[in-house]
């Protein structure tokens, strides 16, 4: 590709992504190879990613692996370990997403045998997250009730670019306005693909769709590794 600048010509070799999506394809490569589901979560600060991981963890009972994502802070890995998951913590220190380099680095110093689920948390907010292929299989969107309807509107790449869209702190619904109804329908205008559930971490409505699904992904990421 070649940019005119009106005394030079400017040959871009390679997009700022394009190293960033051959390690994400190792990663793809490595947990197909290994029959692990790996999930990019990626939302607001706050909309309730880790809640959510930590409500995963306690139910599955099986062998899972979080890498955390956060500018600072091991806050999150304590409590996903808590839990009795694996916490991998990256500090990205001022850094607004995580990158497949991050994510490759954290699985090589990791034994994996055992391991069928790998959650990644990325860091809290809906823009640059959306841009950055981890090697994931889905990338999960999470958005609380109460961050306004209007979200997915004005962060589409978020939304375009999930499989699967958790509407988080539903408990909440009786103390926000109506409007909070349009968050479902906004979503579904920009992507109408997304597999959508409605969640409380706090009362814990609907977190058995979401664990059906989590566990379905991983019965099926095992059977299509072995005819793969
Ligand atoms: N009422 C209510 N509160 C919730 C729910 N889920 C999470 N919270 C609360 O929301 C706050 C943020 O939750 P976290 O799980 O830390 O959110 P997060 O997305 O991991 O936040 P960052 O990692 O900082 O981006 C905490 O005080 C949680 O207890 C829910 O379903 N209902
Ligand atoms: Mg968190």
């Amino acid at each position: 590709m070649g940019l005119e600048t009106g005394t030079r010509t400017i040959v871009v070799r390679e997009s700022v992504t394009g190293a960033n999506d051959r390690i994400a394809e190792r990663i793809r490569s490595l947990s197909r190879d290994r029959r692990i589901l790996v999930l990019n979560l990626i939302s607001s600060p706050g909309a309730g990613k880790t809640a959510l991981i930590e409500k995963t963890v306690r139910h599955l009972k099986t062998s899972v692996l979080v890498i955390e994502g956060d500018p600072y802070t091991a806050l999150d890995t304590e409590r996903v370990s808590a839990a009795g998951a694996t916490g991998i913590q990256i500090n990205t220190r001022g850094g607004c997403h995580l990158d497949a380099r991050m994510i490759e680095q954290a699985l090589e110093g990791h034994d994996l045998s055992g391991t069928r689920l790998v959650i990644i948390e990325n860091v809290g907010n809906l823009l640059c997250p959306a841009a950055w292929d981890l090697g994931q299989d889905s990338t999960v969107v999470i958005a609380g009730l109460t961050e306004g309807a209007d979200k997915p509107l004005k962060y589409p790449d978020a939304f375009l670019r999930a499989d699967v869209l958790v509407i988080n702190k539903t408990d909440l619904k009786p103390y926000l306005p109506e409007s909070c109804s349009l968050l479902r329908p906004n979503a579904l205008g920009v992507n109408p693909d997304l597999t959508v559930f409605e969640t409380s971490c706090l009362s814990e409505s609907g977190l058995d769709e979401w664990y059906r699904w989590v566990r379905d992904s991983m019965d099926r990421k095992g059977k299509d590794s072995v005819h793969a």
